[in-house]
C-alpha cells in the first residue's frame, strides 16, 4: 500500500501556523473581530464560552493556552497573551490541542484480558486485581512512568513505590529523552537542570543548534528567535546537524557532520580556545576546575590540571576534525571564532541529538565546557541551554526524581542522609526506603519481557513503550511469549502498548483533571479540571492512590505511615479523613494541591524552591527557585548561579556554583575523547539510520493522529532518502523501501527531496506512525552513565519492497 505523502507547498510551516487565527474554534465558531494573531488582546468573545488557562499538552516549550469550554466540552483554544513563554502564539499542535480529547475510540472503561479477550470490568475489580498482583510479590512489581505525568501524579507514584513498597523499580520514558542531559548537569555543576532561561533567546547574537530541530520540535521558541529578524535585529543561527532540516532553512550556516563526531567538534573548539589564548582566563581562574574520565568510570571522574587538559585536546586539530566530521575546515573555524569573541552573546541549544547518544553524558559535558572555558556563561543571551522535550520531564521526572535511583528534590536512594530526610518527611519508619537503585528503563523491559527476568507485573502510565522502546522486538514484543507476566496500562486510547496489556485502565486526559507541569526553563505550571472525562475514565493519580489503599486493606504494612495512617492520608478542614481512594469522594479536596504542598519542602535541599500552589494558580507558571521577599511576595529566578538573579548567590561572588562537585563553588570543565558509535555502517548494513519527529505529531501519534487537521497534514511515516541513493536503489517517492537492521525491519514509502535532506549514505524515519514502527529496527545500546539509548544512529540496509 502506498500512502499519500504530505504536500510540500508550505515551505515555512512556522509562518503558516503563526498566521492561523489566534483562536482555533473547534465547533465552527469564529473569533469575534479581526485580531493581529501575533499580539492577541485576549480570548475571543464567544457566546456562552468560559475561558481558563492551561499549559499546552505537548512539548517542553511550555506555552500556555486559553481553553474555551461550553456545556462540558472544550470548544475553542486561543494562545494566552498573558503567558511570557508564548505571548499569545501557538504552533499548529497547540492550536489543535483541544481536539485530542475527542477521538472516537477513547478508552471508557477498565478492560481485563480473560481467555485472550479484553473484557469490561468494574473499577473495583481493576483496582483489586492490581493490588493482589502486587501483594503476591511486591519486589517483582515495577512502575514505568513518564515526563508527561503531572507533578502530583509522579509524586504519588514515587511515594507509593519507594515510601510504600520499598521498591525502586520505577523509571520513566524520560530515560529515553533527558537522562544524558541530567548526567551532564550533575557532572558539570553537581546539580541538575538548566541555569539559563528563554529570555536568552531575546538577547543572543548567535544561536547554535547542536543537533536539534526546533523549527519543528520547539516551534514557538524558534519563532521567538526568527521574530527578532523580522524586527530588524541581527541573530546568527548556526545549525550543527546530521541532516538538513526545517531549522537549517532558517540558518546562516548549516554544518552537516558525520554522526557522533560532535564530540570531536567540541574538542576542536576547546583546543583552539586554549592554544590561541582566547579562553576567558579570569572566569576560568575563579570559577572552574578541570576533569577527565576515571578508571573505573564514575560520573565524578578525576581531577586534571589545565596543562593536562590542554594536552588531552591536542589531537583535535581542525584538519583532523574536518576529516572525521566531514565538515569543511573553514566552517569549523567560523564556529570556533564565535566562542573566541568575548563581545558576542552566544546561546547553545540542544535536545535529542546530544542526549540520545552512547556518549551523551560526554557531549553534554563538552558543550557546557566550551561555554565555561570561553566565559560565554551566565549573562543574558550568553550560555548553554539544554531544551527539554516533554511537558514535564523537568517538573515531574527530574524534580520529583521518579527514576530508579532518585528521590524528590535531587536526592538519591544510595545516600543514607537523603533516605533519612525523605523517610522523615513521609513519616515512614527508618529503613523503609530501599538503598539499592532499581532497574533503569532498558533493563526493566529486558527483565519483564523474559521468563528468566525477576519482574512479573508492570504498570505503565502516560507512555507508550510498545512503540517507543528501542529494539522493540526484544524489549517489548517478546512479552507475548512469556508465561506469567502481567502488564497494566493506563492510557486514553488503544495503543501499541495496550495491544499486549492484560489490564487497561481508562484515564482522564489534560484538562479533564487538575494538573501541574514543569517546562524546560524551570517554570512550574498549574491548571484546573475544566471538563469531565469520558465514560469511566479517571485520573492517573487517583488510580495510584486507590491501589495503595486497596493494598492497605489487604494488609500491606508499607501502605501505613509511622502513625498507622494511610500513606496518602488526607483531611478536610475539620481534620477528618477524606477517603480520596473512593472515586465519589476524590474531588472533595484538591488532591493536587495537597500532594504538591507536601512535596514542596522537599525541593528546598538543592535550592529548587518551587512556588506555593496558590501562587501558581495566579501565574502563568513561575521559574524556580521562587523565594519569598521581605514584603511577602514571591520572586522567580531567571538565571541560576548568577548574582543579582539567583537569591542563593552570596553578594560579591558574581557567579557561584553552590552545589559544585568539588565543593568549592566551581563548575567542572571536562575532557572526553571522541569514540566511534557501537554500530556503524559496514558492507552488510551500509546506511546510517536516524529517527525522530515531525512538527504535526506528538511522539506515537496517539493524540495527534486523532486530530483530523494534523493527520491530514502528515498521514503516515516515510523514509527520507538522498536522491542519489534513491536512484541507485531504483525507487521513486511513494514507492516502498524496506529498512532493515540486525534487529528487525520496516517497509516505508520513500520521500526524496522532502522536508529534510539526509546526506548520501543515511536515511531518516519518523516514529509517530503506529502502523510503521521503526523501533523494531533501532538499537538499545546506551550511554554508560545515563543509560539513555541512541535512537539517532544504527546501521541498516535498504531494498526496494516487492509491492
Ligand atoms: N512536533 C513535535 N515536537 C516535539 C516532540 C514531538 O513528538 N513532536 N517531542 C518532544 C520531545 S519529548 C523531544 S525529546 C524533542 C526532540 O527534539 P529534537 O531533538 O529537536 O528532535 P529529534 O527529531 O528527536 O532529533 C533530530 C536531531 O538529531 C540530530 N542528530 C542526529 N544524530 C546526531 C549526533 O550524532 N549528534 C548530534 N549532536 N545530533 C545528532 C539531528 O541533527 C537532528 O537535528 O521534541 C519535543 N517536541
Ligand atoms: N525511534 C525513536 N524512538 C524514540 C525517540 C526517538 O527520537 N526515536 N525518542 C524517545 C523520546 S525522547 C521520548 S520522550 C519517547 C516518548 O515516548 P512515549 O512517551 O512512549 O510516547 P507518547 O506517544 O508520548 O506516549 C504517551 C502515551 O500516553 C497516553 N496519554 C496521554 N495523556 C495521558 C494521561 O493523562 N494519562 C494516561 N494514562 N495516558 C495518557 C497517550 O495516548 C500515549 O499513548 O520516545 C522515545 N522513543
Ligand atoms: S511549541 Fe510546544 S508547547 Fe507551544 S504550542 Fe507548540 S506544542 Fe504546544
Ligand atoms: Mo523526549
Amino acid at each position: 500500500m502506498t500512502r499519500a505523502l504530505p504536500t510540500l507547498d508550505r515551505r515555512d510551516f512556522l509562518k503558516t501556523t503563526a498566521m492561523t487565527a489566534a483562536a482555533a474554534a473547534l465547533v465552527g465558531a469564529t473569533p469575534a473581530g479581526a485580531q493581529d494573531p501575533r499580539r492577541p488582546a485576549g480570548p475571543p468573545d464567544l457566546p456562552g464560552v468560559a475561558w481558563n488557562k492551561a499549559p499546552c499538552r505537548f512539548c517542553g516549550t511550555g506555552c500556555h493556552v486559553l481553553v474555551g469550554t461550553k456545556e462540558d466540552r472544550v470548544v475553542a483554544i486561543a494562545g494566552d497573551p498573558q503567558a511570557e513563554v508564548n505571548k499569545g502564539l501557538l504552533c499548529v499542535k497547540g492550536y489543535h490541542v483541544g481536539l485530542i480529547l475527542y477521538g472516537q475510540d477513547r478508552l471508557r472503561q477498565p478492560l481485563l484480558r480473560k481467555d485472550g479477550a479484553l473484557t469490561p470490568i468494574s473499577w473495583e475489580e481493576a483496582i483489586d486485581t492490581i493490588a493482589r498482583r502486587v501483594l503476591r510479590a511486591p519486589e517483582r512489581f515495577a512502575f514505568y512512568g513518564s515526563g508527561q505525568w503531572t507533578i502530583p501524579e509522579g509524586y504519588a507514584a514515587q511515594k507509593f513505590m519507594k515510601g510504600g513498597l520499598s521498591n525502586n523499580h520505577i523509571d520513566p520514558n524520560a530515560r529515553l529523552c533527558m537522562a544524558s542531559a541530567v548526567t551532564g548537569f550533575l557532572a558539570t555543576y553537581g546539580v541538575d537542570e538548566p541555569a539559563s532561561c528563554y529570555d536568552d533567546l531575546d538577547a543572543a547574537d548567535v544561536v547554535i543548534m547542536w543537533g536539534n530541530n526546533p523549527a519543528e520540535m520547539h516551534p514557538v521558541l524558534f519563532s521567538r528567535i526568527i521574530d527578532r529578524r523580522s524586527r530588524g535585529e541581527k541573530v546568527r543561527i548556526i545549525d550543527l546537524t546530521t541532516r538538513r532540516t526545517r531549522t537549517s532553512e532558517h540558518s546562516d550556516r548549516t554544518l552537516v557532520f558525520t554522526p557522533q563526531t560532535d564530540l570531536a567538534i567540541a574538542n576542536m573548539i576547546a583546543r583552539l580556545l586554549v592554544k590561541n589564548g582566547t579562553f576567558d582566563r579570569g572566569f576560568v581562574e575563579k570559577h572552574v576546575n578541570f576533569r577527565a574520565p576515571s578508571d573505573p568510570a564514575a560520573l565524578t571522574g578525576k581531577a586534571i590540571t589545565f596543562e593536562e587538559y590542554a594536552a588531552a585536546l591536542e589531537p583535535y586539530t581542525p584538519e583532523h576534525v574536518a576529516a572525521l566530521s566531514g565538515v569543511p575546515k573553514e566552517h569549523l573555524l567560523e564556529l570556533y571564532e564565535v566562542f573566541a569573541d568575548p563581545k558576542l552573546r552566544v546561546v547553545s541549544l540542544w535536545c535529542m541529538g546530544m542526549n540520545q547518544h552512547t556518549r551523551g553524558t560526554a557531549i553534554n559535558c563538552l558543550v557546557h565546557g566550551i561555554h565555561l572555558l570561553s566565559g560565554h556563561w551566565g549573562k543574558p543571551g550568553d550560555g548553554p541551554s539544554s531544551l527539554t522535550g516533554q511537558p514535564s520531564a523537568c517538573g515531574t521526572v527530574r524534580e520529583v526524581g521518579t527514576v530508579s535511583n532518585g528521590l524528590p528534590g535531587g536526592r538519591v536512594v544510595m545516600d543514607p542522609k537523603h533516605r533519612e530526610q525523605v523517610e522523615q518527611h513521609w513519616n515512614v519508619p527508618p529503613g523503609r526506603i530501599n538503598p539499592k537503585p532499581g532497574h533503569h528503563t532498558v533493563a526493566m523491559w529486558k527483565d519483564f519481557c523474559s521468563d528468566a527476568g525477576d519482574l512479573d507485573t508492570l504498570w505503565v502510565q502516560v507512555t507508550n513503550p510498545g512503540q517507543t522502546l528501542p529494539n522493540a522486538n526484544a524489549l517489548f514484543k517478546a512479552k507475548a511469549a512469556c508465561k506469567d507476566k502481567f502488564l497494566i496500562v493506563s492510557d486514553v486510547y488503544p495503543t501499541a502498548t495496550t495491544a499486549l496489556a492484560d489490564l487497561i485502565l481508562p484515564s482522564a486526559l489534560w484538562v479533564e483533571k487538575n494538573g501541574m507541569f514543569g517546562n524546560s526553563e524551570r517554570r512550574t505550571q498549574q491548571w484546573f479540571k475544566q471538563v469531565p472525562p469520558p465514560g469511566e475514565a479517571r485520573p492517573d493519580v487517583w488510580q495510584t492512590i486507590a491501589v495503595a489503599h486497596r493494598l492497605l486493606e489487604l494488609g500491606h504494612e508499607g501502605m501505613k505511615d509511622a502513625d498507622d495512617r494511610f500513606l496518602f492520608h488526607t483531611t478536610d478542614a475539620k481534620g477528618d479523613e477524606v477517603p480520596i481512594w473512593e472515586w465519589a469522594r476524590f474531588a472533595e479536596v484538591n488532591v493536587d494541591e495537597r500532594l504538591f504542598e507536601e512535596y514542596r519542602p522537599l525541593t528546598f535541599a538543592k535550592h529548587k524552591h518551587v512556588a506555593p500552589y496558590q501562587e501558581l494558580v495566579r501565574a502563568r507558571g513561575l521559574r524556580w527557585p521562587v523565594v519569598q521577599q521581605g514584603d511577602g511576595t514571591y520572586r522567580e529566578t531567571r538565571w541560576r548561579f548568577v548574582e543579582g538573579s539567583d537569591p542563593f548567590v552570596e553578594p560579591g561572588k558574581g557567579f557561584q556554583f553552590y552545589h559544585s562537585v568539588t565543593k568549592d563553588d566551581r563548575a567542572l570543565v571536562w575532557f572526553h575523547p571522541y569514540e566511534p558509535p557501537p554500530e556503524v555502517p559496514d558492507g552488510d548494513y551500509p546506511f546510517w539510520l536516524c529517527t525522530g519527529r515531525v512538527i504535526e505529531h506528538w511522539h506515537t501519534g496517539t493524540l495527534t493522529m486523532r486530530v483530523p487537521q494534523l493527520r491530514r497534514a502528515m498521514p503516515g511515516a516515510y523514509v527520507e532518502l538522498h536522491p542519489d541513493d534513491a536512484k541507485a536503489l531504483g525507487v521513486a517517492t511513494g514507492e516502498r523501501v524496506v529498512v532493515e537492521s540486525r534487529r528487525g525491519q520496516c517497509a516505508l514509502p520513500a520521500w526524496i527531496g522532502g522536508r529534510g535532506a539526509p546526506p548520501r549514505g543515511s536515511v531518516f524515519v519518523p516514529f509517530f506512525d503506529e502502523q510503521l514502527r521503526i523501533n523494531e529496527v533501532t538499537l538499545e545500546a546506551h550511554d554508560p552513565f545515563s543509560k539513555q539509548p541512541d535512537y539517532k544512529k544504527c546501521a541498516v540496509r535498504l531494498r526496494k519492497a516487492k509491492t
